[in-house]
């Protein structure tokens, strides 16, 4: 009987370095990890909220944010526990479009979830088109089990900071450590520089 990690092993790709960080290889599914249960808000009692450190915040119901200009992308996603899914297809607003009007000295956010998720990530890693806040993947409506009606999509990091039923981003003067990032996962998380845990 061939060793059961035979299947496993012969499905995985041969790794572009270019497209796929050291360590990750690559999946055709899904995975789904959420550290909490499946959060379900109504779209008819979602809102959108920027807050914080800015001299004016800005909120959005469902309709209003889909109003917005829409960007649809297709973007690799890497994910710390080593895999990485190439080519996925999102739409969503930008990050630059919902802080358009916003007037900040902050440098840092805090993205915070229904269920009490949070990650925290420097504006720059944002904003000049980094960020979307993401309702259709593949065309569909996203999945509560993905993060639906609307998670937080920061592609160019590993995955923790795409923070699944996003609800907000709060302004923040200093770098506030978020769930995971105060439980040992690294504070940026570049996935090409292998950025882990907070010792790497
Ligand atoms: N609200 C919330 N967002 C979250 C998480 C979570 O537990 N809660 N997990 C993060 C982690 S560690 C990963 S790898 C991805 C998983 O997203 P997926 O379930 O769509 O694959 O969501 C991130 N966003
Ligand atoms: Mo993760």
């Amino acid at each position: 009987m061939a060793p059961i990690s035979r299947g496993f092993h012969g499905r995985r790709r041969e790794a572009d370095p270019d497209r796929v960080p050291p360590g990750q290889y690559v999946v055709d599914d899904f995975p789904v990890l959420s550290a909490g249960p499946t959060q379900r808000t109504p779209t008819d009692s979602w809102t959108f909220a920027i807050g914080g450190a800015a001299e004016s915040g800005a909120a959005w119901s469902w309709e209003e944010l889909n109003a917005l200009p829409q960007e649809t992308f297709t973007t690799d996603i890497h994910c710390v526990t080593k895999w990485s899914k190439l080519g996925t297809t999102w739409t969503g607003v930008s990050v630059d479009t919902l802080l358009e009007d916003v007037v900040t000295e902050a440098e840092f956010v805090t993205a915070w979830s229904d269920g009490d998720y949070t990650t925290n990530l420097t504006l720059e890693d944002v904003t000049d088109g980094k960020a979307w806040v993401v309702h259709t993947f593949e065309g569909e409506p996203l999945e509560p089990e993905h993060g639906g009606p609307a998670r937080l999509l920061v592609p160019h990091l590993y995955f923790w900071k795409s923070a699944k039923w996003v609800r907000g981003l709060t302004l923040t003067l200093d770098d506030e450590p978020g769930f995971w990032e105060a439980a040992g996962y690294h504070n940026h998380g570049d996935p090409f520089k292998e950025q882990r845990y907070w010792s790497d």
